[in-house]
């Protein structure tokens, strides 16, 4: 009798923690034998013996910290409803189980209606050198100094439990605790956006989105209605090429790049103003995953960026940003929009880094994960509009849209206007003002004046000289809805962008326009965004409409600006040609066997930790192998559990034994013929040419593989490895 219950135990016990947790700083304890300390339940004596016995042993025990309700009243027994007898009904006054119950069912709140999926951390911006010749901003005023930051990553489209490698545009939102006020900069991975004007921001996203009708697909672009909108909305095309690399499949969130996108103002002490674009230079270096891999992974690991960057803040291995800005003034602007046609409010033009170079002016680190998801990176309330003295806004239509929504998207969300309350979002400086009450009011204002001016002599008031000022600038006009004309080129600098890249990165982009436009039915959209591929690479163009085989190749699409061929490639744009320096920060999947060479592990391991990469251990069991010197290895990983998609490069080192053991098994196949094909760099011990060839037998003289019976052989795959994967020669 005792033993059947056991299970019942197991989930009561679990059921309980979270609310002990909630009353204090609680650890949970391992639970001990049966404790007569723990109260009994309610009534001193059952209808039976073994009955009470049974409710007994249905409560936690080896009570330190007694259970309370969130009125802080002691629970007698958390694991029974209130009934009468022993087989219920269940009674009305049971105040204990309404509680629990109707905390439950309110624990959602509205997800974000995009960017829902995402991951924060907490970390710092330093401050390199004094920028008060540029803008009063208090932060940017003192070298070396160091202001608190929480950063959210996130998908765009997909919803909230949505898988991390879906193709999609990455968000990449600041909040900087600065002395002055909280100051969020609420970027993304690219620089560029789809749209000119916030007006067309509902269509666009709820083109992306799962369909009306059918509510699907999930977390993709890979439909009609959303290359419906983008073939009938020629702005998009320069975000169409960047969508469409390998920048929406970022191999981690450590490896990708953040930008502001708008232009933004720095404003001085004296009052002059410097147009600014934010960019965050990760110091990883760029990486991303191939397509192939992406759709693997998020099989094998969907929390794949969320796991690593968790892992990574609490190994120690802190990623870090450089904060860099593109500064120019309005002669700049006046020629940018002369010479080449472009307007600096456009978000869907960006400024090249080689025509206004990145000044870089400090780091963001982040070395503190969230202790908790939902208070810290759910309850993270980012908007556009909080700007601090120094930092102004532009004009750019996008941006003042967005500056009207994040207030209004926060309260929908978070349900009170006091959201600001929450810690997360709580300025780190003192706040004083007479805004009060409301839900959830938090802040217990004291005394009589809650208004200004009064004449009791109390409170705050405003300050010319230390409070936020807005730029005076100068603007007239007639009232209409016009875009500049100088929104009016869509293709050239996609056009840049496609020629900036390698012929490998521009190979991925045309596989991944087939990707898609293969999932669209319609084959007169498919035939549509072909001619605006016409206007921006004519070969890129061909070799998207064989892929899709289009019977007819489709004329260009009608274009108000003819696409200009003078814009130089720049290589800032190519992921290929900003790669990680070293192979820091980055994994190496080690598949082993029993009787796995001991020496050469060690040598293994050793080179790659002094490279300050790490190492996971991919087993036939998860208990781990027996090494050729009789002891025993943990291992981190199942072969098929952990399959080489995960890993930035790989090692095979089974024993004789061990390779006929696992030579048939398909998951060690698809281990190395995976890796072989994403051109991974691949270490291997002499009895792992049989799983190369029976993997791939055409695959074993390439230059990726690595033999590890040469004499320093570890170093030499290490080295290798720095430069991520082995395109084809
Ligand atoms: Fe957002 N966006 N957005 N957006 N956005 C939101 O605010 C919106 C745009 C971005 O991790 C929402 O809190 C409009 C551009 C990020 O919590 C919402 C327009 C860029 C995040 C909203 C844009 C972004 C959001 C939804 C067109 C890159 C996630 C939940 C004018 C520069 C922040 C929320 C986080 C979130 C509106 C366009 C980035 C609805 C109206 C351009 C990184 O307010």
């Amino acid at each position: 009798m005792v033993l059947n219950i056991r299970p019942f135990l197991a989930i009561a016990v679990l059921c309980a923690f979270p609310i002990a947790t909630n009353a204090q700083d609680l650890q949970p304890k391992t639970i001990g034998v049966k404790s007569p300390d723990v109260p009994a339940t309610g009534k001193a004596k059952g209808p039976n013996a073994a009955d009470k016995e049974n409710q007994r042993d249905q409560q936690a025990r080896d009570v330190n910290t007694v259970m309370t309700t969130q009125q802080g009243i002691p629970v007698g027994n958390g694991q029974d409803s209130l009934k009468l007898g022993t087989r219920g009904p269940t009674l009305l006054e049971d105040f204990q189980l309404r509680e629990k119950i109707f905390h439950f069912d309110h624990e959602r709140i509205p997800e974000r209606v995009v960017h829902a999926h995402g991951s924060g951390a907490h970390g710092y911006y330093e401050n390199y050198e004094s920028l008060a010749d540029i803008t009063k901003a208090d932060i940017f005023q003192r070298a070396g100094e160091k202001t608190p930051a929480f950063v959210r990553f996130s998908t765009v489209a997909g919803s909230a439990g949505s898988p991390d490698l879906a193709r999609d545009v990455r968000g990449f939102a600041v909040k900087l605790y600065t002395q002055q006020g909280n100051w969020d900069i609420v970027g993304n991975n690219i620089p560029v956006f789809f749209i000119q004007d916030a007006i067309k921001f509902p269509d666009l996203i709820h083109a992306a989105k799962p369909e009306p009708d059918s509510g699907f697909p999930q977390a993709q672009t890979a439909h009609d209605n959303f290359w419906d909108f983008i073939s009938l909305t020629p702005e998009s095309m320069h975000m169409i090429m960047w969508i469409m690399s390998d920048r929406t499949i970022p191999r981690s969130l450590r490896f990708m790049e953040g930008f502001g996108v708008h232009t933004f103002r720095l404003v001085s002490v004296d009052g002059k103003s410097t147009f600014v674009k934010f960019h965050w230079k990760p110091k990883q270096g760029l990486q991303s995953v191939t397509w192939n891999e992406a759709v693997k992974i998020n099989g094998a690991d969907p929390d794949y960026h969320r796991r690593d960057l968790r892992t990574s803040i609490m190994a120690g291995n802190h990623p870090e940003w450089e904060l860099g800005l593109q500064l120019f003034d309005d002669t700049f602007a006046e020629n940018f929009a002369e010479n080449f046609g472009f307007d600096i409010l456009d978000s869907t033009k960006l400024i090249p880094e080689e025509l206004v170079p990145i000044r870089i002016v400090g780091r963001l680190v982040l070395d503190r994960t969230v202790d908790n998801f939902f208070a810290e990176t759910e309850q993270v309330a980012f908007c556009t509009q909080n700007i601090v003295p120094g930092i102004d806004f532009s004009n750019d239509p996008l941006l003042q849209g967005r500056n009207f929504s994040y207030l209004d998207t926060q309260l929908k969300r978070l349900g009170s206007a006091n959201f600001t309350s929450i810690p997360i979002n709580a300025p780190k400086c003192p706040i004083h003002n007479f805004q009060q009450d409301g839900h959830m009011t938090i802040t217990k204002p004291k005394g009589r004046v809650n208004y200004e001016p009064n004449s009791w002599g109390g409170g705050p008031i405003e300050s010319a000289s230390k409070g936020f000022q807005s730029y005076p600038a100068q603007e007239e006009g007639t009232k209409q809805r016009t875009r500049s004309e100088n929104f009016a080129d869509h293709y050239s600098q996609a056009r840049q962008f496609f020629i900036s890249q390698t012929p490998v990165e521009q190979e991925h982009i045309s596989s991944a326009l087939v990707f898609e436009l293969s999932k669209v039915q319609r084959v007169d959209i498919r035939a549509a965004i072909v001619s605006h591929l016409m206007n921006i690479d004519s070969n890129l163009a061909k070799t998207v409409a064989s892929g899709l085989r289009l019977l007819e190749m489709p004329s260009p699409a009608k274009a108000l600006r003819v696409t200009s061929t003078d814009l130089e490639p720049s290589p800032a744009l190519s992921i290929a040609k900003n790669g990680p320096k070293n192979f820091a920060g980055r994994t190496v999947g080690i598949l082993i066997t029993d009787g796995v060479d001991v020496q050469k592990l060690n040598q293994l391991v050793d080179a790659i930790k002094e490279e300050k990469a790490s190492v996971k251990l991919i087993a036939p069991q998860v208990g781990g192998v027996k090494g050729n010197d009789g002891k025993l290895i943990t291992a981190d990983e199942k072969i098929g559990g952990g399959p080489s998609v995960l890993y930035d490069a790989v090692a095979l080192l089974p024993s004789k034994e061990g390779t006929a053991m696992i030579a048939a098994d398909p998951a060690v196949r698809d281990f190395v013929a995976d890796a072989l094909a994403h051109r991974k760099f691949i270490a291997y011990g002499e009895f792992a040419k049989e799983l190369l060839e029976k993997a791939n037998p055409n695959s074993t003289n390439r230059s990726q593989l690595i033999s590890l019976d040469q004499a320093d052989s570890s170093r030499i795959f290490i080295t290798k490895c720095r430069s991520l994967r082995s395109w084809p020669e």
